[in-house]
């Protein structure tokens, strides 16, 4: 009884803070938008309250005119001032006029409740609701349900958005969507934890980013920082030695997140339940993904996610933008550049203002009209915007092989050789290949970290070293253009019974570079990956590999849209550790790699196989028009 005054009492304040524009009005800059801020704790299901913060245009009572929602569900604090509507990442969106509202996700904040890493879709499988059966599916659902009731002046429909952890929850509210929900823009969403985003690629884990993120979010309700007793990072993981001394020396089993890497280290139900793709059979509402050719975080999800709703997308309102953007770029600034990569034209702000701001218009105002007609790319390398009708576009592609062959060369003809034509190196997890130019900092340090850009790093730092094997093309006499997928397919083998492939595909700038001299010879990696040896045949059950047997190992290098130019080169690479943005393995075969002790870590003799019988080749699809 009491519980159901104290909330009709909150919601009778809201209604009048609303109504008679009181909150705390925000100026977050002179010529920006003004907003009216209303905190309020809005409960679920199960009882558990969310901190949620609503912005209302200054001025607007919701008498002459009604205004659509934009919803955000973050862990990283919803804030307490005005700027991202104002002046930053939906300023072109609150041009057109909105009800901005940003809650602090479940056990994050000011919200109560736990926290559970990734928490899986639980309530999608019960056939009958049960309110203590909560996630993130139920939460968005009942967030919207007391938004459209609540706040006045409200037109009944709701958008959510969101980068990253709050791409993914916006990609969630899709999978049982509240009815008011009607446009949602996961944006960098992850899919899949052990395929290919944050935490594991092709089940290798993602050591550095593994680390840092669970101690960030599971040390406190607030983001915390781990304190690395070194400037350069790659020597603190080195030191660490074998996985088994995180929770012996610093975690001591309280970060569950931690717990669970080392608990699953395969693809089982806990990974799999996670995995977006499973729910995505249908597609309920509008979507506009939105991924960045250099995203260091989650550039598989939001093509994954997009991938699998085009399977049921008879309505046709599955959308892709892709742009030349690391991590979240398209919300910062111009985005005429990335570390030293120059795109010719303000790409981040194009899409805000030409894409972003007219979809939602054209799905919660009935404005205009969508912005985009299926999918938007960027062709790096080129650096024009293109449309196309489908992604990858393969009708106007067709597949090709870059072979490997002696002497450090790659073509498009096949190898001749018989026998074991091979390139070797020896890969020692003693001394692994680090994976940007050090000193790496941790990954979001308030000194500054390469984290951001490390993707678009000139890979000479590692060309020259003996464990990383290269191959590249003559300078091109004409252009080649790759959109769409590229796939690795190695033949490779080890002197040792577990390994790591990781392979580069990068564009080599001509010597001689007028347009930007400094950028001479530069090396560009476009597309990349690695797969973890003991899940070539599958993530579920890991194999051992045969000592010195080539054995096929494909890895998907993603998708791309790059424009190789004239003079350019291309070029591959190849190598086996990829330090510390993957742990090292130990190259002996053990059942579980974060249980490792010291004398598992073995040096071994890699082999790349490139004759007409193990032809290892990158396969590209080419434009062809
Ligand atoms: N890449 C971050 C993340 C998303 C989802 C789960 C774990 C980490 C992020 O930027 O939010």
């Amino acid at each position: 009884m009491k519980k159901k005054i104290t909330k009709t009492l909150v919601i009778a304040m809201l209604l009048m803070m609303i109504a008679t524009g009181a909150g705390r009005e925000l100026f977050a800059s002179q010529e920006g938008a003004r907003f009216n801020l209303n905190a309020v704790m809005i409960p679920m299901r199960d009882g558990i309250r969310l901190n949620t913060h609503i912005f209302v245009p200054a001025g607007f009572d919701g008498k002459k005119e009604s205004l659509p929602i934009i919803l955000e569900r973050t862990p990283y604090q919803a804030p307490a001032t005005a700027r991202n509507w104002s002046e930053g990442k939906y300023k072109s969106l609150a041009a057109d006029g909105y009800i901005f509202v940003i809650q602090d996700i479940r056990g994050r904040y000011k919200s109560e409740g736990r926290f559970v890493m990734q928490r899986a879709p639980e309530s999608l499988r019960r056939d009958k609701p049960d309110p203590q059966v909560v996630d993130e599916v139920t939460d968005a659902w009942d967030t919207i349900e007391w938004l459209t009731s609540n706040i006045p002046g409200n037109n009944g429909r709701v958008g959510i958005i969101g980068i990253s952890y709050p791409g993914w929850t916006a990609a969630m509210a899709t999978l049982k969507p509240h009815p008011a929900l009607k446009a949602a823009s996961p944006q960098a969403s992850p899919a899949d934890m052990f395929i290919g985003d944050d935490f594991h690629h092709n089940g290798a884990f993602r050591l550095s980013y593994g680390f840092e993120y669970a101690t960030m979010m599971e040390t406190s309700k607030e983001s915390y920082r781990f304190t690395f007793d070194r400037y350069d990072t790659f020597d603190w993981y080195l030191a660490l030695g074998s996985l088994n001394n995180v929770n012996r020396h610093y975690l001591h089993g309280k970060i569950p997140t931690w717990n669970d890497f080392v608990e699953h280290p395969n693809y089982d139900a806990f990974w799999q339940t996670q995995a977006m793709a499973g729910y995505l059979q249908q597609v309920n509402i509008p979507m506009l993904n939105v991924a960045g050719w250099w995203d260091q975080e989650d550039f598989y999800g939001p093509l994954k996610i997009y991938e699998a709703l085009e399977k049921h997308d008879t309505r046709r309102i599955n959308y892709l933008v892709a742009g030349p953007w690391n991590h979240g770029g398209w919300a910062r600034g111009e985005g005429s550049s990335l570390g030293r990569i120059a795109f010719d034209s303000p790409t981040a702000r194009h899409y805000r203002e030409q894409i972003e701001a007219p979809w939602f218009a054209f799905w919660l105002k009935d404005r205009g009209r969508p912005g985009i007609t299926e999918a938007i790319t960027f062709r790096t390398g080129a650096n024009e915007w293109r449309s196309d009708d489908q992604w990858p576009p393969v009708a106007s592609s067709r597949k090709r092989q870059l072979y490997l062959h002696a002497n450090g060369r790659i073509s498009f003809d096949p190898p001749t050789e018989s026998g074991s034509a091979f390139d070797s190196y020896i890969s020692d997890p003693a001394n692994p290949v680090p994976y940007r130019a050090r000193p790496i900092e941790p990954t979001y340090s308030p000194r500054g970290s390469g984290w951001s850009t490390w993707l678009v790093e000139d890979q000479r730092f590692a060309n020259r070293r003996p464990d990383v094997l290269s191959w590249q093309t003559e300078p091109l006499t004409e252009e080649v253009t790759i959109q769409g997928e590229a796939i690795a397919h190695l033949f490779a083998s080890t002197s040792g019974t577990d390994s790591d492939w990781i392979v580069k595909l990068i564009d080599v700038y001509p010597e001689e570079y007028d347009k930007d001299p400094k950028m001479g010879g530069f090396q560009l990696m476009v597309a990349n990956d690695v797969m973890r040896g003991r899940f070539r045949r599958g993530f579920i059950k890991p194999e051992p590999m045969v000592p010195n047997r080539p054995t096929a190992i494909d890895i998907d290098l993603h998708h791309l849209n790059h424009r190789f130019g004239r003079g350019h080169r291309i070029m591959v690479q190849v190598q086996s550790t990829w330090f510390p943005v993957i742990d090292r393995n130990p190259q002996r075969f053990v059942p579980n790699i974060f249980k490792a002790v010291e004398s598992d870590f073995i040096r071994t003799t890699q082999r790349i196989h490139r004759s007409k019988s193990a032809p290892s080749h990158i396969e590209v699809s080419v434009a062809i028009r």
